[in-house]
């Protein structure tokens, strides 16, 4: 099989990756006793590593970390520090999600004046290129997710390429966010949604014709619909899997049937971290899994790891400087 050093090494882009899942657990703890917020003990006293029951416990987890990050400064530190710990995984490309919905201490711009600076860092010291997709959180409605849209499209950065949807699936379906999409598609931003990990395959019906999505996260209950997984494969629509990742962690290997079922069905897969810090592993140890459970060749090394590339957000000067 292909060695952990050659995968560690291997150059790396990920497209699936939110911010708020990328903070380290002492740093957690340290956002969040010096901003007064309550963080569950159970969430980050374990060796270093959150610990929660599942799904809906972990998005609880989540949230108490993204109100413990209330200044610039936060932003900046969880964006530098994590974009060094991808990068010593051989990560040279990240789009990041990040809601800021879920950030009421602070306005839009005081956010992404962060997130920029500790990319910026981090791009000077290594070369590393960051993307921003600010994500809905489907759980705070359409309306909302207009005014976010909105807010979005008032401060416009090279770096910010597209819109996401995130947060709790069974709180929100896509059609309640056909206005939001369709403005910042007319603003020229590029589309992505959550869709398929825990919903049925009519979510994902609805991402594709309602929201009219440029890429996918997760999608696997496209399995349980052959029509909709063969639309999929005829398209090519990139799909932002995370590959053995779930809750309760680490569930190794977790998903790696779904993923062997739509890599053999021919699906435009990327391999992505989700929430490295939150679940635990890094995009390189998502690889060394994939290796190992898809057997894979040097040849599928290479091709996933310009996958994360090709659905990336990025412009095409960008992703061939890259390549
Ligand atoms: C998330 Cl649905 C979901 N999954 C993982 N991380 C997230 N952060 C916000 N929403
Ligand atoms: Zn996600």
């Amino acid at each position: 099989g292909l060695s952990e050093e050659y995968l560690r090494a291997l150059p790396k882009a990920e497209v699936h990756c939110h911010l708020g899942g990328c903070v380290p657990t002492e740093m957690a703890a340290r956002l969040a006793a010096s901003h007064g917020v309550a963080i569950p003990e159970s969430a980050v006293r374990h060796g270093g590593r959150y610990r929660f029951a599942n799904f809906d416990e972990g998005l609880i987890v989540l949230n108490a970390v993204t109100s413990s990050m209330q200044t610039t400064r936060d932003f900046e530190e969880v964006t530098y520090v994590s974009l060094m710990t991808a990068v010593s995984g051989g990560v040279r490309y990240r789009e990041y999600y990040f809601d800021p919905q879920n950030h009421p201490a602070l306005s839009y711009p005081e956010m992404l004046e962060g997130i920029l600076a500790g990319a910026q860092a981090a791009e000077k010291e290594t070369g590393v290129v960051t993307r921003i997709v600010p994500a809905i959180n489907r759980e705070l409605g359409g309306e909302a997710a207009v005014e976010l849209v909105q807010e979005i499209i008032r401060h416009p950065h090279e770096y910010v390429v597209g819109i996401g949807l995130d947060s709790d699936e069974k709180a929100g379906r896509p059609s309640e966010f056909i206005a939001a999409y369709a403005l910042a598609r007319d603003a020229g931003l590029k589309l992505s949604a959550h869709a398929g990990e825990h919903g049925d395959p009519s979510e994902i019906r609805e991402a594709l014709d309602l929201l009219k999505v440029d890429r996918l996260d997760h999608g696997y209950s496209a399995l349980d619909e052959p029509e909709l997984l063969s639309r999929l494969v005829v398209s090519q629509l990139p799909v932002a899997a995370c590959w053995f990742v779930d809750y309760p962690p680490p569930e190794v290997p977790g998903r790696i049937r779904d993923h062997r079922a739509m890599a053999a069905a021919g699906v435009n897969l990327s391999i992505n971290s989700d929430d490295p810090a939150l679940i635990g592993p890094e995009l390189h140890d998502c690889y060394f899994d994939s290796a190992l459970h898809m057997e894979w060749t040097v040849e599928d090394a290479e091709k996933y790891s310009l996958a994360g590339l090709e659905a990336s957000f990025a412009d095409r000067e960008t992703i061939d400087r890259l390549t």
